[in-house]
């Protein structure tokens, strides 16, 4: 771990390195405790660099035990050469060669970058600056090598040895128990995509032909015993390889793809060429050990990090400010994929709702930063919602505001013009600004400026004049370090609903001060502060669609009335704005009673807003996965959002609660109905039908037990959960038996006990399967689940070594239980707080992560804000803090 006083690295301190790496050669001797690596780097001046400077190599925490300099040795115990850094005064200035010899200790390496050690296996994780863990190098994505990797080992530890691209030999080596294997990578590439595994795995193989005809032969490796899980990872590999051949022309280019499944992982799997590394979280899944949503993020990831060999790969980075460029792009060409296998609207509302989940709060609070940053103490903190799902936003928008066709060339023309090189992202939009003949200038500001934008419409509708006027205001509240925000380019997408429900045409007659072009796509650019539109021949007041599909992500705040709100539910063309609507119905009854709650007041019921629902219902068998987004609340994170300040976590659970409840209650009968016709006989698929049809029923179940949960009070008999009883028992499927084990959780006593008793004594030997029982049981409303997490944190299924079993306890407690993490006493707070502590020297990357769940603190009502400044300012005060734990501290508070 790095403790030195860290300066902030700034975009605009840009220079190219002074030196090129052309090739390295590395020679991997693996052992526990002791991995020697022999890199030989044959190194020249880079032209664009500055001529004579000193050569300055990147470590961290090496040891060094040989250097020769175009085969003279140099003394290693010379001060040269620290564990941090390696300094050439005055090297050859022509091509030269540098050996390096260093050594490692891969089971001593916990904060798992570089090489280390995860079950048996040996691997490796070098984005963003872990390579420089492993050797010492110009550890920085613009200087692009040609890699041949050696590797040895025991063959009884490690029979399977693998490299990034192609393997070219392997052997025993003579009169020992060892043998080798030797890959070559022909694609030059920067340090952060090296990778190499060995261990005694399982695999499970197939091949798939390019559409050239190239036969790529193709493994994912597991643990022995659990091949059979990677089908499903398997066949998304090949479905995802035709698809980027299919929508972007883009085909494989080794002969061997390969993904190995390690269960000790910081995040959820990563590019490296032709070797992706992946969390076992995103590879194994059966129908009893992983829920639906499990395979749609298996699918998901499974093709991000495969889309990355031409996104990411192939075209790199010049540097880390520029990291949107693979990671915006890479995860907006996942989307596509996801939406082009399952429903398209369902994937966009459950992306709208990650988003306004994960990066709504980041813009809006003191992490806020700009989708490319300007500045970084520590680049891992960077890999944030805004940089991954903002930055996929962006490329939707753009594709919106040039159109498909547009889009598509420009795609095209950055693949052929930046191959083999590390860009930036001027150079991307500049293919775009070339092919739709736009100037971009504007949209550039979506980069350089960060905040979402909040666009405020007010409609007036004029019978005489048949008119409707739209005023459309945009403004951006400051982020940290900017004051003052420049408009946005924002293209808003609207439609007219007549009487009917009818979709009305927007009238290109009369002055409009929309262009045809806007009026013919039904998309208005609001690129000034203000803006007004008018729509003609309409002879009644039309119901407005806007910012349909979602079109910016912005927030938007537009007076519509509920009966408008109903209309649209009913009749809007555009299913997220009929899922959109509902949720503002639900939003605006959740901030009424959290008021009426406050003061002391039970809230109503709200009959046109059941009536909607259940409406929603009647149809759900047509496309039970969109009923189930309708049915499903706005989260508690995203009202508070809505609240913005003095936010009261308790009021907004019990509003929430309360609304279920009634939900539940008045809607009983068709809950019931919509259960029990969705009860599938037929055996498992975990296509998306099949999941949404899981999906509505469980939903079913959640809101008709919350109801029955009131009506007991009465009654004293649970209807609710004897049904959730009943599934829990019945099925095999870990879809439904979570679905239930929820319900069930949601009611303390005896039943919960004996269910997570059970849930647990089933599934003991299947780690992803236990990470849910410890998530769902740190996520219960209740006072006593900080007990029961402290309690859990001995339990000898708990490791806090190991990255998942974290997260699902104490990451789903701080992110997953906003009534409990923002306990009123602070307990919630300092028990984060502890937690982090005492990882951060063990794995500051997770630590940091967890401290991100103070993130909201400042919309927090006066004690508990006061409460959380308190702990962050503990944390900012603790000895020997990671630099990436004191980045989070500092600027949370800053
Ligand atoms: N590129 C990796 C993330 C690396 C994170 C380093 N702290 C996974 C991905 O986005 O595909
Ligand atoms: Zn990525």
């Amino acid at each position: 771990m790095r403790t030195d006083i860290a300066q902030p690295i700034r975009l605009t301190d840009y220079r190219p390195p002074d030196y090129l790496i052309d090739t390295v050669d590395l020679d991997v001797k693996l052992d526990p405790h002791a991995t020697r690596v022999l890199a030989r780097l044959t190194i020249r001046p880079n032209p664009r660099g500055r001529a004579g400077a000193d050569l300055v190599l990147d470590g961290d925490s090496l040891v060094p035990r040989r250097i020769v300099l175009d085969g003279v040795a140099l003394d290693c115990a010379a001060n040269f050469v620290t564990p941090d850094r390696l300094t050439l005064a005055t090297p050859p200035q022509r091509v030269f060669t540098l050996e390096i010899e260093t050594e490692i200790d891969p089971s001593a390496n916990t904060c798992l970058m570089g090489l280390y050690r995860s079950g048996a296996a040996y691997c490796t994780q070098c984005e963003a600056e872990g390579f420089r863990r492993i050797t010492y190098f110009l550890d920085r994505p613009d200087v692009l090598s040609v890699y041949t990797t050696r590797l040895e080992a025991e063959i009884a530890e490690a029979p399977v040895l693998l490299g990034n691209g192609n393997p070219t030999a392997a052997g025993m080596i003579e009169n020992t128990s060892r043998h080798f294997a030797v890959w070559h990578d022909p694609f030059p590439k920067p340090c952060y995509l090296f990778a190499l595994v060995g261990g005694d795995l399982g695999a499970i193989r197939d091949e798939f032909v390019t559409a050239s005809g190239r036969k790529v032969a193709l493994a994912i490796y597991v643990e022995h015993g659990k091949e059979a899980s990677a089908t499903y990872a398997m066949d998304a590999l090949k479905r995802s390889m035709r698809w980027d051949e299919e929508a972007f022309g883009r085909e494989y280019d080794l002969d061997v793809f390969n993904i190995v499944a390690v269960s000790d992982f910081n995040m959820g799997a990563m590019e490296n060429k032709g070797l992706n590394i992946f969390n076992d979280k995103y590879v194994l899944a059966s129908p009893h050990t992983a829920t639906d949503t499990d395979y749609a993020q298996i699918e998901a990831v499974i093709a991000h990090e495969y889309f990355h060999n031409w996104t990411g790969n192939r075209i790199t980075c010049r540097d880390w400010f520029q990291l949107c460029l693979k990671e915006g792009l890479t995860v907006y060409r996942d989307h596509e994929f996801s939406a082009a296998m399952r429903s398209p609207a369902v994937r966009r509302i459950a992306d709208v709702r990650t988003l306004r989940a994960q990066q709504f709060p980041e813009d809006a609070g003191p992490l806020a930063h700009n989708v490319r940053p300007d500045s970084y103490l520590e680049i891992n903190n960077f890999y944030t919602a805004t940089v991954y799902e903002k930055g996929a936003e962006l490329i939707r928008m753009l594709k919106v505001l040039i159109g498909a066709g547009a889009f598509r060339a420009g795609m095209d023309l950055y693949f052929e013009r930046h191959d083999g090189t590390a860009a930036t992202i001027e150079e991307f939009i500049a293919c775009f600004a070339e092919k739709s003949g736009r100037d971009l200038t504007q949209f550039l500001r979506w980069y350089n400026q960060s905040g979402t934008p909040l666009v405020e419409v007010a409609a007036t509708y004029d019978p005489n004049a048949k008119r409707l006027a739209l005023d459309l205001r945009q403004s951006c509240k400051k982020t940290p370090g900017q004051d003052m925000k420049q408009p946005f380019l924002i293209p808003i997408e609207i439609g007219l609903i007549g009487e009917q429900g009818e979709t009305l045409p927007l009238a290109t007659e009369g002055e409009s001060g929309a262009s045809a072009q806007e009026l013919a796509h039904g998309v208005i650019e609001l690129a000034e502060a203000q803006r007004r539109v008018i729509f003609h021949n309409l002879p009644t007041r039309p119901v407005i669609s806007f910012l349909r599909g979602f079109s910016a992500p912005v927030r938007l705040a537009y007076d519509v009335s509920e009966a408008d709100l109903v209309t649209l539910v009913a009749h809007d063309s555009d299913s997220f704005n009929r899922w959109q609507a509902a949720q503002s119905y639900a939003t605006r009854l959740l901030l009424r009673n959290i008021d009426l709650i406050r003061a002391g007041k039970m809230p109503e019921p709200d009959m046109a807003f059941i009536a909607a629902l259940k409406r929603v219902l009647d149809a759900g068998t047509i496309d039970p996965a969109f009923a189930a987004q309708v049915v499903t609340l706005p989260g508690e994170a995203d009202i508070a959002r809505e609240i913005a300040e003095d936010v009261d976590p308790e009021a907004i659970f019990t509003a929430r609660k309360v609304l279920r409840e009634t939900i539940g209650r008045e809607l009983a009968s068709p809950l019931l109905e919509t259960y029990e016709k969705l009860t599938d006989t037929a055996a498992y698929s975990p296509d998306a039908a099949a999941a949404g049809r899981r999906a509505l029923r469980n939903a079913a179940l959640d809101l008709y037990a919350a109801g029955q949960r009131d009506q007991a009070k009465d009654t004293g008999k649970d209807q609710g959960l004897a049904l959730a009883l009943q599934q829990f028992e019945q099925t095999r499927f870990m879809t439904d038996k979570i679905a239930a084990l929820g319900v069930i959780a949601a009611r303390p006593g005896a039943e919960r006990e004996a269910a997570l008793d059970t849930f647990y004594k089933t599934y003991a030997s299947e780690p992803l399967v236990i990470d849910k029982w410890f998530a769902l049981q740190a996520m219960i409303p209740e006072p006593e689940t900080l007990a029961r997490v402290k309690r859990l944190l001995e339990h000898p299924a708990f490791s806090l070594g190991n990255p998942n079993r974290v997260r699902a306890l104490v990451g789903a407690f701080a992110a997953g239980n906003q009534t409990q993490f923002n306990a009123p006493d602070g307990s919630g707070y300092d028990f984060i707080v502890n937690a982090v502590l005492t990882l951060d020297s063990r794995n500051p990357q997770v630590a940091a992560r967890l401290l991100s769940a103070f993130k909201s603190w400042r919309m927090l009502e006066a004690e508990r804000r006061r409460l959380a400044e308190a702990a962050l300012r503990q944390v900012v005060g603790a000895a020997h803090l990671s630099p990436d734990v004191k980045d989070i501290a500092e600027r949370s508070l800053a």
